[in-house]
């Protein structure tokens, strides 16, 4: 195994410097910039977009697509980057398939997120599932970057594994200190499915915008992002109709 694959086993994640170059940054960054100007598509009734209070003023904000590859072809070559695929490979020891794509805002005054674990009780969801945090912007303790809970992938899943999402208890992760994900521009960070995060709030000035994009290894079902999307958008839709909103759709 390689040195890099090593350490990810032992720790559940790894940080990798300057995997993509400033023009590439640059690039992804005029994307986002992009998308976020496409009021027609932002809309509180599209599965793609999900939202966030702020913290002070309680606005609801928009925060994240998911997916966003289709929104994007230079997003979409971004998830094939050799590097980053290189890196995979590495923890794998095999290549890797896209599983899900997300590119998250988080602008000044975002709320964090609660500490959970990524892997779920779906049926066929692989047990491969990593995340790898590519940064826009620089992820810095002030703007609310991911904090990891270092070898706690190795116990599995630590919540009920009945299909639904859950937050863990300060129990889950006791005696482990959080470790912050402090990325500059054109870094990434991969971490395991399993492996306890959180953040907290945006208090900076300025976006942490990153993308989130998941994997699972070949070998563990192969191509499988269209059959999660499909599973996803009728559990979103599923929760939404709990809540008496039925007007939701996909574009
Ligand atoms: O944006 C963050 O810091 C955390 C996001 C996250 O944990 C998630 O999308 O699963």
């Amino acid at each position: 195994m390689s040195p890099e694959g090593a350490r990810y086993q032992a720790e559940g994640y790894l940080c990798v410097r300057a995997v993509f170059g400033a023009e590439e940054v640059e690039a992804l960054a005029a994307e986002a910039d992009r998308l976020s100007g496409l009021s027609q598509l932002i809309h509180n009734n599209n599965l793609r977009c999900r939202w966030a209070d702020h913290v002070d003023t309680g606005e609801c904000r928009f925060d994240c697509f998911d997916p966003v590859i289709d929104l994007s072809p230079r997003i979409a070559e971004a998830t094939r980057q050799p590097a980053l695929l290189a890196v995979l490979a590495a923890i794998y020891g095999e290549p890797a398939r896209l599983f899900k794509d997300k590119l998250i805002y988080k602008p000044p005054g975002a709320p964090g997120y609660d500490l959970h674990q990524d892997w779920l009780a779906w049926e066929g969801f692989p047990h491969s599932f990593v995340t790898v945090i590519v940064a826009i912007d620089a992820a810095t303790c002030d703007a609310g970057a991911t904090e990891v809970y270092p070898g706690l992938h190795t116990q599995g899943n630590l919540s009920p594994a009945d299909g639904e999402f859950h937050r863990l208890k300060p129990e889950d992760v006791a005696g482990v200190e959080a470790v912050p994900l402090l990325l500059a521009p054109g870094d990434i960070a991969v971490f395991s499915g399993h492996l306890p995060h959180r953040s907290s709030a945006n208090r900076s000035h300025h976006s942490r915008r990153l993308l989130y994009l998941s994997y699972n290894a070949e070998s563990d079902g192969g191509d499988q992002r269209d059959m999660h999307y499909q599973q996803f958008q009728a559990w979103l839709r599923s929760k939404y109709a709990q809540h008496g909103r039925h007007g939701v759709y996909f574009e």
